[in-house]
């Protein structure tokens, strides 16, 4: 039986009985997407309220996805990700605003 370098609580604990290892969450990107109707102050507030970005970053951040198309607001975990993704959508859709707001994996 190989027993490779046991840690204290695993002393006779096979390789294939033994734990699989912790493994680090994956994380997602949080984007906001351009659009030509959203007003900039809109997007740098929303960077602002649910990032908690600083005046100068949102604005860097809203001034990425004007001219790029997209932006990353913050990378987070899968469930907080998710989250920030609806409370920024349900509030941009009460606002009348087109705004999107999605995730992708950051791989
Ligand atoms: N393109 C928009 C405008 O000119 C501004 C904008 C920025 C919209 C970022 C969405 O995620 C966005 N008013």
């Amino acid at each position: 039986m190989s027993t490779e370098k046991n840690h204290d609580s695993e002393i006779g604990v096979s390789v294939a009985e033994r734990q699989p290892e912790v493994r680090q969450p994956s994380m997602y990107k949080v984007l906001l997407l351009n659009d030509d109707y959203t007003p900039m102050d809109f997007v740098v507030a929303v960077l602002k309220q649910f990032f908690h970005k600083t005046a100068e970053q949102a604005s860097k951040v809203m001034l990425q996805v004007h001219y790029d198309g997209a932006g990353v607001a913050g990378i987070f975990t899968a469930e907080i990700a998710e989250t920030k993704v609806s409370l920024v959508n349900e509030y941009s859709r009460a606002s009348e605003h087109p705004l999107m707001c999605i995730m992708e994996v950051n791989d």
